[in-house]
């Protein structure tokens, strides 16, 4: 009798057990180092709402925020190895791993956003993506971390030569640390969730990043002076397991390429916003804001552009600066 009564709920819990796992048959994982509610947290967010949305639920696609599967070149590590599928990341560790990528990280290389956008998005952006190939990742598209700017908690810089002697964290990236020794900053590379911690203890002067991470990690708290020095476009890059990648069916590589465009779309608009306001904002909560001229601080890095024309082949440079 009992059982005449359970069978059924056992039989319908069973149905709904097995249609489920067949509607979510995988779940990857995406990562960011910075918060959720930021140019990059609509990135990823964006990302798996596309997928989840395109694959009706069959790819599950699970974000993390904040570093908490680790800092970017531990993201980038973990993608490589395949103990994650996922991530978006500034381009800041990416020449440790594809050191073709490092010629994007030139100071003053981009005119302005609209200019690395049509780089990045044109041939020779898109043939950088293909190195990541050799790399054990495919890189899906390239998003936007910004312009950055220059904060620090001592003294308000308004020409090159106040950066002389100022000690301020850098990412793990040879061409930024390279240009900014050129300053006469005292640079010491460190991941980015460490960031707010050694900013707030003194065990660093300052930092460098765009309105966009400046703002979404709070950086005003701990920072009093911004210049606008706009030195570096840092992209970002989104980034899968090249084995996982390439398990999936050629219509869900095309969601995943499809998804990313959505994404970088999403994220860049997110820059675009904290652009306009970003200044306003950051005043509002205390920062001076100082403004600079610019082809001064050009000026500062002759000898290490000069080096980066060496490195990395004038006539590359100057293709890049050539594109409208
Ligand atoms: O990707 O490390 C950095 O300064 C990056 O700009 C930040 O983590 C956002």
């Amino acid at each position: 009798m009992k059982l005449r009564l359970v069978a059924p709920t056992v039989f319908v819990g069973l149905l709904a057990a097995l249609s489920s796992s067949a509607i979510a048959q995988q779940s990857m994982k995406i990562s960011i180092s910075i918060a959720q509610n930021s140019h990059q947290g609509v990135g990823i967010d964006t990302f798996a709402k596309e997928v989840e949305k395109r694959t009706n639920g069959r790819i599950k696609i699970q974000p993390f925020y904040s570093g908490s599967l680790g800092g970017e070149r531990e993201s980038i590590e973990a993608v490589q190895l395949g103990t994650q599928e996922l991530t978006l990341t500034s381009t800041g560790p990416v020449p440790n791993f594809v050191p073709e990528t490092r010629i994007l990280d030139i100071p003053f290389l981009f005119r302005d956003k609209a200019h690395a956008h049509a780089v990045l998005d044109g041939p020779i952006g898109q043939e950088l993506l293909t190195k990541f190939d050799a790399k054990g990742m495919k890189a899906l598209a390239w998003a936007e971390n910004g312009v950055r700017h220059m904060t620090n908690s001592r003294r308000p810089v308004n020409v090159p030569e106040d950066l002389k002697g100022l000690k301020m964290r850098t990412m793990e990236n040879p061409v930024h640390i390279a240009a900014y020794k050129g300053f006469g900053i005292i640079t010491t590379p460190m991941a980015f969730p460490e960031v707010f911690t050694a900013l707030q203890q003194g065990t660093v002067d300052g930092q460098e990043n765009p309105l966009s991470v400046i703002m979404s990690s709070k950086f005003d708290q701990v920072q009093k002076y911004m210049s606008l020095t706009g030195h570096v476009y840092s992209p970002a890059v989104i980034l899968m397991n090249k084995a996982a990648f390439d398990k999936l069916s050629p219509a869900d590589k095309q969601i995943f390429m499809d998804a990313a465009k959505e994404a970088v779309k999403a994220n860049r608009a997110r820059v675009a916003e904290d652009d306009a306001k970003g200044v306003a904002e950051l005043r509002a909560k205390g920062m001076q804001i100082v403004e600079v001229d610019k082809a001064k601080f050009v000026a500062a890095l002759a000898t290490v552009n000069a080096d980066f024309e060496k490195q990395f082949g004038k006539a590359n440079i100057d293709k890049i600066r050539a594109v409208k």
